[in-house]
């Protein structure tokens, strides 16, 4: 009979989560090349506009989050998601604020808007988070928001290079979204931290919860393998099919 594992405390299922930052996307050479100032502008161009369409299903996946929970006070705070998102009375939100950012990198809003130069595999691995969260139970969806975690540093790097290593960008629209991310990172951190640690009660179902969090940081690490290969190797999908 298998010895039945004791759950971490909750001080160590939070050490074992943070563990995973050496996986997240921020160690991608596609990060660790734009935050020294190596791409070119196709690559900005299209790390924005690939990213645009991951900006864009969050509130489709907040809101897919929020039709599998019965609970009426964690929709109250989980809404306030998609108000990031998709703005609200006198907000634009974070949407408006990326657009302003496609603009700041020389993109239209329209081809923006678009999504005509999303790459298939990153439109695979972004779809493949928002069925996650139509397909699971909410509290697991909600943990698998937990990379930002590590999110925080990410938009700080892109506020502290960008404007040296990448002086043609607009700062004023450019950096609005990285900015208001910052807060808003910490305090989804809070409330789905809150609900993982919760939720996950034996040590199994807390193992479980490690590879939601690897199945995200997956998410996020092939979305920039895609970017890799189309704007770093200049090999699009269909390059040599001529
Ligand atoms: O801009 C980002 C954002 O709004 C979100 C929502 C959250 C989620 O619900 O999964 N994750 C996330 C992330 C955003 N920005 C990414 C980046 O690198 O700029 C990081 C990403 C995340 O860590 O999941």
């Amino acid at each position: 009979m298998a010895e039945t594992k004791k759950p971490w405390t909750r001080e160590e299922f939070e050490k074992k989560l943070r563990a995973k930052e050496k996986y997240y996307h921020i160690n991608h050479d596609f990060h660790l090349l734009m935050n020294e100032g190596g791409l070119d502008r196709e690559a900005v161009q299209g790390w924005v506009a690939n990213r645009f369409y991951y900006q864009t299903t969050i509130p489709i996946k907040d809101a897919a989050i929020m039709s599998n929970c019965p609970d009426r006070d964690a929709r109250r705070q989980w809404v306030q998601r998609i108000i990031d998102h998709d703005g609200a009375e006198g907000e634009d939100g974070g949407i408006e604020a990326w657009l302003q950012l496609a603009e700041a990198v020389g993109l239209t809003r329209e081809e923006t808007l678009s999504y005509e130069h999303v790459l298939p595999g990153v439109k695979f691995a972004i779809d493949a988070y928002i069925n996650f969260a139509k397909q699971n139970p909410w509290q697991v969806s909600a943990s698998s928001s937990l990379t930002e975690l590590f999110a925080p540093v990410i938009h700080q790097d892109r506020i502290d290079n960008w404007p040296e290593k990448y002086p043609w960008i607009d700062k004023e629209k450019g950096f609005r979204y990285f900015n208001k991310r910052l807060t808003e990172a910490r305090r989804d951190v809070e409330m789905g931290l809150e609900v993982t640690l919760e939720y996950y009660k034996t040590r199994e179902q807390q193992e479980s919860m490690l590879d939601v969090l690897q199945f995200k940081l997956d998410v996020l690490w092939t979305m920039c393998d895609c970017m890799w290969l189309a704007y770093i190797e200049k090999k699009p999908p269909y390059h040599n099919c001529k």
